[in-house]
This record gives C-alpha cells, structure tokens and sequence, in this order.
C-alpha cells in the first residue's frame, strides 16, 4: 500500500470532483480518495504501482487529462 498524488485538468467545479472521485473509487485496490479541486490534483492509496497508471488512464478517459 502506499500514497500517490496525480495531477488533474479540466476540473472547474464541484461536479467535476465529484466525478473524478467516483471513477478513482471505482478502480479495485484505490482507497482513500481524496480531490483537490483547486490544487489540481488527487491523493489516494493504491495496492500496487500499475494501478496508478490505470488511475491515471481512467480519469483522463472520463474528460479530465491527468498525469503522474
Ligand atoms: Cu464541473
């Protein structure tokens, strides 16, 4: 288990957070989400280094290009 931050864009509201929250939530071996809208970013924990990658994939797929 350990803790990554990504870097997310095209986030411009609540809304938007909310969705990015759900598609990291809904990726198996996340936990511990949490958005910073303003930051531009997302903290959580992840069973296993290639799930960042997925993570990374996921948001970007949902309309918000992100980065490690
Ligand atoms: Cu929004």
């Amino acid at each position: 288990m350990s803790q990554v931050t990504i870097t997310i864009n095209n986030m411009s509201c609540s809304h938007c957070s909310g969705m990015v929250k759900k598609t990291l939530k809904e990726i198996a071996g996340i936990s511990d989400v949490v958005v910073d809208l303003s930051g531009k970013k997302a903290s959580f924990s992840v069973a296993k280094d290639s799930l960042v990658d997925q993570a990374v994939a996921a948001v970007t797929q949902a309309g918000y290009p992100a980065s490690r």
